[in-house]
């Protein structure tokens, strides 16, 4: 009877077993492409490499993406197509395509930056894939129109220059560990934070096949100082079965680890994909997994809670949401505006200036830059849409 039991609670266990089983590799792996997207002037070639992993199947390395064929997202900021915004008012979002999930959902658009590639899923529909796989670095706008509750799923990749070994050139050393990360903002108010969930599938470079050990809530945790890696071309690593679906709404992430929230300082972005447009970042946080270094294939999923009902929107009366920082007001609607101007006065009256919004998107922030003289001001802001008062502000200004 125990001999029976056991071989039940076997069986019933074995086949979960098998498929989180880990499959260790070491060393380089055969070179599939030294580079996926040669050609543009100052990037890190972005390799990729295959394994033969426990079934004959293949593994790619850093990762298996829809870079080659899936459709992209619309640049914010991308260098290697010359498209290079010095604020959030250059960027045309109303002239971007919307991707249709639900013809009678809400317009939702999304600015993500990562480091180094991602794609999105929304509803497990592919909404876009990176144009730059591995550098310059970037940054994307998605649209999309779905109704909610809707599942966000990210495929997060921190890219490699020697595949398999997780490490790019950095001062001639051609073994460092580079670092991963993902920010996004989205329109409906939605932000990457510790709600999400987020699994790796990939850690490399580590020095021994027992680094990585799994923790009660199910992170894959690397033991070791990753800053410290020295095995060079007999340094391991660690691949995991990607589920099916994982992307779609019913996948079950209840046993992923919750995503872990990282400052801009630690994945280090002093360049103009980010700082051309830090208002609209704001305080969002980058999130990852428990290691910024050797976890470089990232799995990010987030359910959206709440519901959309378009008569409800017809009636809505328009809120408004409107934040200062420095120079720059970021102004979002509830609703559609064209021809708003912005103005400004002082308390006797003054205009301290006024400012033009040919087209306010629905759920989309657009961002003015003032010209203000300097002194501290308490303003009364208003916003009128060819002449029609729609919202007043009281607010103080220090310039
Ligand atoms: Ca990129
Ligand atoms: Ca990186
Ligand atoms: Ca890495």
């Amino acid at each position: 009877m125990i001999l029976f039991i056991l071989l039940i609670s076997f069986l019933f266990t074995t086949p979960h077993l098998l498929a989180e089983a880990p499959f260790v590799t070491r060393g380089k792996a055969n070179i599939l492409s030294t580079d996926i997207s040669p050609g543009c002037q100052g990037s890190r070639p972005a390799a990729l490499g295959t394994f033969v992993g426990p079934n004959n199947n293949t593994i790619l390395v850093p990762a298996d993406t829809r870079f080659t064929n899936g459709k992209r997202f619309h640049d914010l900021y991308n260098q290697c197509a010359s498209i290079t915004p010095t604020n959030i008012s250059q960027v045309n979002i109303e002239s971007m395509e919307i991707t249709t999930i639900d013809p009678d959902g809400e317009i939702i658009t999304g600015y993500i930056l990562c480091d180094n590639y991602c794609e999105l899923y929304i509803n497990g529909i592919l909404i876009g894939t990176d144009p730059v796989p591995f550098t310059p670095f970037n940054s994307v706008i998605a649209r999309f129109r779905v109704k909610k509750p809707y599942t966000i799923a990210i495929q997060a990749v921190d890219w490699e220059e020697l595949p398999g070994l997780g490490s790019e050139n950095n001062n001639g050393n051609p073994y460092h560990a580079g670092d991963g990360g993902i920010i996004a903002v989205f329109s409906d108010g939605t932000v990457t934070d510790a709600s999400w969930k987020s699994q790796v599938y990939y850690i490399s470079p580590i020095t021994s096949p027992d680094s990585v050990q799994t923790t009660s809530d199910n992170t894959r945790f690397t033991y070791q100082t990753p800053r410290n890696i020295s095995c060079g071309d007999s340094c391991y690593a660690v691949h995991y079965p990607i589920p099916a679906n994982w992307m779609n709404p019913g996948f079950d992430d209840s046993d992923w680890p919750k995503a872990v929230v990282y400052a801009p300082s630690t994945v280090g972005v002093n360049f103009p994909a980010w700082t051309n447009f830090t208002s609209l970042w704001g305080k969002n946080q980058f999130i990852w997994t428990s290691n910024l270094i050797v976890d470089n294939l990232v799995l990010l999923r987030k359910e959206v809670l709440g519901s959309t009902h378009a008569l409800d929107d017809m009636l809505d009366i328009p809120s408004f949401d409107i934040q200062f920082q420095d120079q720059f007001i970021r102004i979002a609607s509830s609703s559609t505006h064209s021809n708003v101007n912005v103005h400004l006065y002082s308390v006797l009256g003054e205009n301290l200036g006024s400012y033009s919004i040919p087209h306010l998107e629905r759920n989309t922030p657009t961002e003015i830059t003032m010209n203000p003289p300097k002194g501290n001001y308490l303003v009364m802001m208003m916003l009128e849409s060819q002449g029609i008062p729609l919202f007043f502000k009281q607010c103080i200004m220090s310039y």
